[in-house]
C-alpha cells in the first residue's frame, strides 16, 4: 500500500490545496491529509471545522483520510508507516523555506519530500490571502470550493 501525506493548516481548505491532493490521490493508494495544529497561530476555523470542510471536498477520491496532528510531521509520518510528503510548489519564494524542511524532515526520519508543481491558476493562492481579500470584501468565491466559500463569508461576517 503506497501512502503520502499532504500536511498543512487549511485555514481554510482552497482550490490550489485541493489540486495537490487530487493529483497526490491519482499517485497514491492512500493520502493522508494532516491538519497540522499550531497552538500559537489562531485560526480563522478549528480544526474540527477545517478538517469537515477538507472531508467534505474531497470525499469524491475515495482514497483520502482527513487527520489532526499536534507535533511533528515526522512523528506523524513514523505513526502511520507514510513514507513521502507531498508539496505544492508555488514559486520560487516557496522553495527556500520547503527546501530546508524537507532537508530537516529527512534528516529526522529518512521521509522523501516529492514537490508537485502548483496548477498556474492557483499559483498566487494562499489561505491567507484569500482570507485578506474577501474580509475587504473581495470576491474569492473562484478560488474555494463553493461550500467553503460559503462557510469563509459567513465565519467573517460573524466576526464583523
Ligand atoms: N498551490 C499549490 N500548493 C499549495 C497552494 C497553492 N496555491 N497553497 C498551499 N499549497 C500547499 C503547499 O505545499 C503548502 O506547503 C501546503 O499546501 C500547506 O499550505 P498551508 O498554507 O495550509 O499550510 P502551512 O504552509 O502553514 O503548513 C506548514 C506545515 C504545517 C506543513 C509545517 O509547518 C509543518 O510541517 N508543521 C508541523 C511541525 C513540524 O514538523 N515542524 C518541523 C518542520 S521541518
Amino acid at each position: 500500500m503506497r501512502r503520502a501525506v499532504c500536511p498543512g493548516s487549511f485555514d481554510p481548505i482552497t482550490n490550489g490545496h485541493l489540486d495537490i491532493i487530487a493529483r497526490a490521490s491519482k499517485l497514491y493508494d492512500v493520502v493522508h491529509v494532516a491538519v497540522m495544529i499550531n497552538k500559537s497561530k489562531q485560526g480563522l476555523f478549528t480544526v474540527d471545522e477545517r478538517m469537515a470542510m477538507i472531508r467534505e471536498v474531497t470525499g469524491e477520491y475515495g482514497n483520502v483520510v482527513v487527520e489532526s496532528h499536534h507535533g511533528l510531521l515526522v512523528d506523524f509520518c513514523k505513526e502511520r508507516d507514510i513514507p513521502a510528503i507531498v508539496k505544492g510548489l508555488r514559486a520560487v519564494s516557496d522553495f527556500d523555506y520547503e527546501l530546508q524542511m524537507a532537508q530537516m524532515n529527512n534528516g529526522l526520519s529518512g521521509v522523501e519530500t516529492l514537490f508537485v508543481p502548483t496548477n498556474p491558476t492557483y499559483s498566487f493562492l494562499s489561505s491567507s490571502l484569500v482570507k485578506e481579500v474577501a474580509a475587504w470584501g473581495g470576491d474569492v468565491s473562484h478560488l474555494l470550493p463553493a461550500t467553503v466559500h460559503r462557510a469563509l463569508v459567513q465565519r467573517l461576517a460573524e466576526k464583523g
